[in-house]
């Protein structure tokens, strides 16, 4: 309805200045002061930057000073010339950020997988993009992830998390997958994460193209015993046709995860899903399955809050623990250039950190992966920097909902293997 403020927007747009100088002045809120007129500082204090420089006063520096030491003893004290006596000569540490092994954020390269048991977190590349279907490069996409990541400090500011101080984090590298042929990787995958999930660290799989997702999930239920796993799956695509190009491809994850027992389709969500990429065979396999779907504007529209918590309430009905696939291109292609499949109207960055916080705070969650980062196609790192985003912040919402670091191997963990959980296609 066009009122005084509308009508002075339509005077400045069309340079009217003796209009708005006789504008009306909308009436002031209450709680107005000279330095706050609309109240809104009041009504926020203590804000959150403010809060956030209390909690960094609570954060320990000792895994600091550790890497510190460690560096040191391990890189040689720095030449006499070098005023900080923190810096080593070869660098060992977070710094500088342009130097060092691509590790994800410079985390220890676990060579030994026996030994996965032992950290927290667990990061598994999984180089593989044989399930594409129109732009290849995400083989590349542990790299290019790896690489920016390096980029971050284990700290947020607004969380007051310090990673290095709360967790131990761990890159175990990457899968061995096989260019050229889906299911010998699949086996691959399903191998590797049923491994790391068993050990009881939590796993954060960098893709890889989506059809990773179906190896993962059945990675996870080979060692779920009877117990169950909803998924929430962040996409524009709905990635639940049975076959696609004759073979299981990233168009195909979710119809083959959802066959297996442990993982119903009635708590696989799906947020973001829209456009002109959703084949109409996956839409049929959602519709006769009952997996649940929210599109952008039905996320914009019900509200941030009210979307997560339809998403919770479905993928932990009847389910022990939730599992997160996070493909990139649930964000606008604006912001996600290095992807598989950009789709323009997607969430924007903010709103899909708000669904993750939201969502990761408030579920079980069992693992998580991120898929669909092609850096042949990608600007400036950007894409893969997102899927860093997504990945530290997930992290540090599991450390603020107590769920990392794990004091006892979570309820749903089975240490028996079931190798068939699955059934044998074609
Ligand atoms: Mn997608």
């Amino acid at each position: 309805m066009p009122g005084p403020r509308g009508f002075g927007r339509f005077c400045r747009l069309h340079g009217g200045t003796k209009a708005r100088e006789t504008a009306t002045t909308p009436t002031p809120p209450p709680m107005s002061s000279p330095t706050d007129p609309n109240g809104a500082f009041q009504r926020s204090h203590p804000s959150e930057g403010t809060q956030a420089l209390e909690k960094e006063r609570k954060l320990p520096l000792t895994g600091w000073q550790q890497e510190v030491d460690q560096a040191k003893r391990l890189g040689l004290e720095a030449a006499e010339s070098i005023v900080d006596r923190n810096i080593s000569t070869f660098s060992r540490g977070e710094l500088p950020h342009f130097a060092g092994i691509n590790t994800f954020m410079k985390a220890p390269y676990l060579e030994d997988v026996n030994q996965v048991g032992n950290y927290d977190v667990a990061i598994v590349g999984v180089p593989h993009d044989c399930g594409t279907t129109y732009r290849p490069g995400t083989r590349f996409g542990p790299q290019g992830i790896r690489r920016i990541s390096a980029l971050y400090t284990p700290y947020n500011y607004e969380m007051g998390v310090d990673l290095r101080e709360q967790i131990t984090l761990c890159d175990v590298g990457d899968i061995f997958t096989i260019p050229a042929n889906n299911e010998k990787s699949f086996d691959q995958i399903s191998k590797g994460i049923a491994h790391v999930f068993a050990s009881g660290a939590f796993p954060i799989i960098l893709g890889g193209d989506h059809s990773i997702g179906f190896p993962t999930v059945r990675g996870v239920c080979r060692h779920l015993g009877d117990k169950k796993v909803g998924i929430i799956h962040f996409d524009r695509h709905v990635d639940t046709q049975e076959i696609d190009l004759d073979e299981r491809m990233h168009t195909c994850p979710w119809f083959h995860a959802t066959n297996m027992a442990n993982a119903p389709a009635e708590n696989l969500v799906q947020l973001g899903i829209g456009g002109w990429q959703v084949p109409r065979e996956g839409v049929k396999v959602c519709h006769e399955r009952g997996t649940n779907v929210l599109t952008v504007t039905d996320i914009t529209e019900m509200g941030l809050e009210a979307a997560a918590q339809y998403a919770i309430e479905r993928a932990t009905d009847g389910t022990d623990c939730v599992y997160i696939s996070f493909d990139i291109d649930c964000i606008d292609a604006g912001f996600v250039p290095g992807t598989g499949w950009p789709e323009p109207g997607g969430l924007l960055p903010r709103e899909a950190l708000k669904l993750l916080e939201l969502i990761v705070r408030n579920v079980p969650v069992c693992g998580l992966e991120i898929v669909e980062v092609s850096p042949p196609y990608d600007i400036s790192d950007m894409t893969s920097l997102m899927a860093t985003r997504v990945i530290c912040d997930a992290m540090a919402h599991l450390v603020v909902s107590g769920q990392l670091p794990r004091k006892d191997k979570p309820a749903w963990i089975s240490d028996v293997c079931n190798m068939n959980v699955d059934q044998k296609w074609r």
